[in-house]
């Protein structure tokens, strides 16, 4: 099964990959293969000539000042502000809200919509797939608060089982805190199925969208979600930079996160009052030059269509799913099919522990992630302690897949030999 020429059907990988200059690196003395995707993805010189022409010419705070830089900082930081939200099918800009990323977006709902909303006996449904991101936030609050949580089992194949999910809903469910898409297994959750059960029992609902929102169209509306979180660096965009879409009636009631400036209306000796969304939500000096770089990643991505970035992926993903099933020793963790996942794929080489594995790989120039990709409940779950993981983005090939293949193979046949 040999790997084709540096073409899919979706996407022109010639000029995507020329867009990165960091895939002109060697790490030791091999071509870089960036296979850690779901970890961060890396730049292009679009966003990052973006940041550079910031600073070089623009540079002054938002919303500050009446001097010509900072009123056109501002505008670029309101226009990112609108791409972004545009991107996730926001109704309004003023339902997007910038944060560091997306364990802060998930730590401002816990806190700020929890504290307001959770009291003794509700109940917090979460599956066991969660990064810990959208697990310890809300054990954080539910001891505050009295609540409880309680987890979704998987099916056999790794998706959420909706009938487990069916028993565990009740009217003392407050929220269901849920994965768009796992970061170990891929496996995609139906949200809209999930959001509606969510409803019927008046309950809110979070998803995580760390792993969707860079890989899979987006509209918040048609999955019928409460919040929806996300993180720039693994779209492209620069670290520390990410997003938390909120319903409209949910943001205006909840009280505000952090306190500063920025966020008030007034502020008197003994009390403030705040200031309308979404500026309720933006204390001290955000994140503006790297927030107008994500306004920058948004455009590189829509110009070359969500439809073929997740076509291109399922492509990728689907052909290494294919020729890692053929490798001896090697198992792969969660369902076959490439179009009920993203492009994550994580496995194990039976014998060799993924530490060392990551090594051998590292040697050929291929950098993947190893370990338990902060997700303990969902390893105990699958019994082991640590995976390899493969993730896929815009600008990996299958050439590159067959590459790792036989990096894989050159790990067992020095392992085996050793043992
Ligand atoms: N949720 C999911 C599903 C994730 O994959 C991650 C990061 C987060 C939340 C947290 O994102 P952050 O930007 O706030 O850190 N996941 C990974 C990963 O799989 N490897 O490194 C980071």
């Amino acid at each position: 099964m040999p790997g084709t020429a540096l073409q899919t059907a979706a996407l022109d990988l010639e000029r995507i990959r020329a867009d990165f200059p960091i895939l002109q690196r060697h790490v030791n003395g091999r071509p870089l293969i960036y296979l850690d995707n779901a970890a961060t993805t890396q730049k292009p010189r679009q966003v990052i000539d973006a940041l550079v022409d910031f600073y070089t010419n623009t540079n002054a705070n938002v919303h500050r000042g009446v001097h010509t830089l900072s009123v056109e900082s501002t505008d670029l930081y309101e226009a990112s502000r609108e791409r972004v939200a545009d991107f996730v099918g926001a109704r309004s800009p003023e339902e997007l809200i910038f944060v560091r990323n997306t364990t802060e977006a998930i730590n401002l709902v816990a806190v700020s919509w929890g504290r307001a909303n959770l009291k003794p006996g509700d109940e917090i449904l979460a599956s066991t797939l969660e990064h810990h991101s959208n697990l310890v936030p809300w054990q954080r609050v539910a001891q505050d608060t009295g609540a409880r949580i309680r987890l979704i089992q998987l099916r056999a194949d790794g998706t959420v089982d909706l009938d487990d999910y069916r028993q565990l809903l009740s009217p003392r469910t407050r929220v269901v805190a849920i994965a768009h898409a796992s970061n170990v297994l891929g496996t995609i959750s139906n949200l809209p199925e999930i959001s509606e059960l969510a409803h019927q029992v008046g309950a809110v609902v979070m998803a995580d969208g760390a792993q969707s929102v860079p890989n899979v169209p987006t509209d918040v509306n048609a999955l019928g979600v409460d919040f929806l979180a996300f993180s720039g660096h693994k779209m492209l965009a620069p670290t520390g930079i990410g997003g938390l879409w909120g319903r409209r009636e949910l943001l205006e009631e909840m009280p505000p996160f952090l306190g500063g400036g920025g966020m008030i209306r007034e502020v008197f000796e003994d009390r403030a009052t705040w200031a309308p969304l979404p500026e309720k939500f933006d204390a001290g000096t955000p994140n503006f030059a790297d927030a107008i770089a994500l306004g920058v990643a948004v455009d590189y991505l829509e110009d070359l269509g969500m439809p073929n970035v997740r076509a291109h992926e399922v492509d990728v993903a689907g052909y290494a799913l294919e020729r890692l099933a053929a490798v001896p020793d090697v198992s792969v963790y969660g369902p076959r099919d490439p179009w009920i996942r993203t492009g994550v794929v994580s496995f194990n080489l039976e014998g060799v522990h993924p530490h060392d594995a990551g090594t051998v790989l590292d040697e050929a120039g291929i950098a993947v992630r190893a370990g338990h990709h902060c997700c303990q409940p969902l390893h105990r779950v699958l019994d082991v302690a640590a995976t390899l993981r493969a993730s896929f983005y815009i600008y990996n090939s299958r050439d590159e897949v067959d590459a790792l293949v036989d990096a894989l193979n050159t790990a067992r046949r020095l392992y085996q030999r050793s043992r």
